[in-house]
């Protein structure tokens, strides 16, 4: 049985924004059809979809309206279905998004819930309460939402009066689910299966830890009983069961999570056997540039994952957080939706510099590598968005405090030497416009350049596959200086040099390197792979120079 997940390179693309194919200045699936050849040379395994299902976007489609339809502006399910083929016929396969916390305020479920007043059956798939006084002005309890604000909106009754409140971890538009109700329960497996059905090869999994809540919605306290939703028992029983369905096809689909916890056991605890494949490792997407925090991030992540036998992977960043080319930039490189409130300067050459050398770094740890869109590129986060530009609602519900997460979401830059950059036909206008100078950044000008970002992505992933993809002996710690990380697999050291000076690199032979690496010596702020021994040459010629 192949355990593609275990070692896959899974590529994020966030549809909306990877490339426009009709020029309405959105991203859509015709866009992706036509780039799949850019993916495949790329050297990716998989792809993962942010959510393409209808939507009317109040959360970039994490509001689905409808499961079994793709979001018109993206497409329709004919696409995606030819989609999900025409990946796999260039080996590609297919991880779609699955929210389970919460549905969009428009889906049909909600709609009715509303419309059909107090008494409607509808609200007991949903958390609809009565306010705690009398005349209900107070929320039925003081959750805040992942979003800043109160996790609680009040209805209006159908004669126009003022109604009971509803649940919302995220935006308002985005009413949570209850999963103690067997139609949320059912309906979920019935799209697990429309969608694996269709060969989609995976999920990844929303919110993973948020979806079952203690049923009295007692405040949050910090005492130890168990949270009201944050990573509660019932939640394992829930994946137990969506593992089966898993199971149940040839061949087996993996469900990944989306686990922000910050104690380590908890988190391996979605991974034990019979539940989840894998899970994102944010403990390393949060780490600092600094050989302390990255060894200990590096030796936790192995230490949990290895007694469930689970993979570990590794994930710079994603759509909901700083781009790695401006993070690593900065005097702070941690990532933290708090440190975001402050814009501090970036050095982005620096932060360009560092994220070439954390990619060497991950993509040499043993487990799965996941590349968000753009970041082959080395784009930086885009700061300075027009008001009118900002789209997510973290931004509105923390009272603007919060920049929000646009700033990585800004269409790709394909080609050309002014906006669109190819991301949709000459006078489209990208929904998030892109900055002007972003001429040297196209996949086009990296391709002419060997030693541009994409060039190293692309030489990183292939020699990864050749030399590092397959799970073999642990990972043995080599002696370093302070400040650099050296690990060897197999044949192959990695030597991270995370001090200020050039540190020697062991004899042999350099098959890739972050910078060139003269006479052995790699220099501060990058890293190299070196093979102890030449052995015969398996790498395609036009790959091998370093
Ligand atoms: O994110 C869930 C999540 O918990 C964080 O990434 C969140 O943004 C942060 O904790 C806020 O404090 C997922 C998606 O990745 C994100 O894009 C969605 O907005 C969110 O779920 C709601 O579906």
């Amino acid at each position: 049985m192949e355990q593609w997940w275990r070692n896959a390179v899974v590529y994020q693309v966030y549809v909306r924004s990877f490339a426009d194919g009709n020029g309405d200045g959105v991203g859509d699936l015709a866009g992706v059809r036509s780039r799949l050849g850019y993916l495949r040379d790329l050297g990716v395994d998989a792809l993962w979809f942010t959510p393409w299902y209808e939507s009317p976007l109040a959360d970039g489609g994490y509001d689905v309206s409808d499961y079994r339809a793709i979001e018109p502006t993206f497409g329709t399910l004919a696409e995606a279905e030819a989609l999900i083929r025409d990946a796999l016929a260039v080996g590609i396969k297919t991880v779609i998004d699955i929210v389970p916390n919460h549905v969009s305020d428009r889906h049909p479920w909600f709609v009715a819930a509303i419309e059909d007043g107090p008494m409607s059956p509808m609200r007991d798939r949903f958390w609809f309460r009565p306010g705690q006084d009398v005349g209900g002005v107070e929320p039925p309890n003081g959750w805040t939402s992942q979003f800043g604000d109160a996790a609680w909106s009040r209805t209006q009754n159908p004669d126009g009066s003022k109604g009971d409140w509803y649940l919302h971890l995220f935006a308002p538009a985005q009413p949570d689910l209850n999963w103690n109700h067997p139609a949320v329960r059912a309906e979920h497996e019935d799209v697990l299966r429309f969608w694996f059905d269709r060969g989609a090869a995976g999920i990844r999994i929303d919110s993973a830890t948020l979806a079952i809540k203690d049923a009295e919605l007692p405040e949050v306290t910090d005492a130890a009983a168990e949270h009201p939703y944050v990573d509660r028992e019932e939640i394992h029983d829930l994946y137990r069961s969506w593992r089966t369905i898993a199971d149940g096809y040839d061949p087996p689909r993996a469900l990944i999570g989306e686990i922000w916890l910050d104690d380590h056991d908890r988190f391996s605890r979605y991974l034990r056997p019979g539940e989840l494949h894998g899970a994102f490792n944010f403990d390393f997407l949060s780490c600092a540039w600094d050989p302390i925090a990255l060894r200990r991030s590096v030796e936790q992540t192995l230490r949990v994952h290895t007694p469930v036998d689970a993979p570990a992977s590794w994930v710079l960043s994603n759509h909901d957080v700083t781009r790695v080319a401006t993070r690593y930039g900065r005097k702070d490189t941690t990532f933290s939706f708090a440190a975001k409130h402050v814009r501090v300067p970036s050095d982005l050459a620096l932060g360009q510099r560092r994220a070439r050398a954390a990619l060497l770094l991950a993509a040499a740890l043993p487990g799965t590598l996941y590349v968000y869109q753009g970041d082959e590129l080395g784009l930086p986060e885009v700061e300075d968005l027009a008001p009118e530009h900002i789209h997510d609602p973290m931004h509105f519900q923390s009272g603007g405090t919060d920049p929000g997460r646009d700033g990585c979401r800004v269409p790709l830059p394909w080609d050309g030497t002014t906006p669109p950059f190819g991301f949709g036909p000459p006078a489209s206008s990208p929904w998030i416009p892109q900055p002007p100078g972003w001429a040297d950044l196209t996949v086009a000008a990296q391709l002419a350049d060997d030693g541009s970002m994409l060039a190293l992505y692309r030489r990183v992933i292939r020699v990864r596959r050749h030399y590092l993809a397959e799970e073999g002996p642990p990972l043995e710690w080599t002696p370093s200086g302070d400040g650099v990380l050296s690990f060897r697999r197999r044949d192959v050291t990695c030597v991270v040099n995370l001090s200020a000076e050039p540190v020697t690199a062991p004899p042999g032979r350099v098959l890739v390197a972050s910078v060139p690496v003269a006479d052995g010596q790699v220099p501060p702020d990058a890293a190299a792979w070196i093979q102890d021994r030449p052995t015969a040459d398996k790498i395609p010629n036009k790959e091998q120079r370093t």
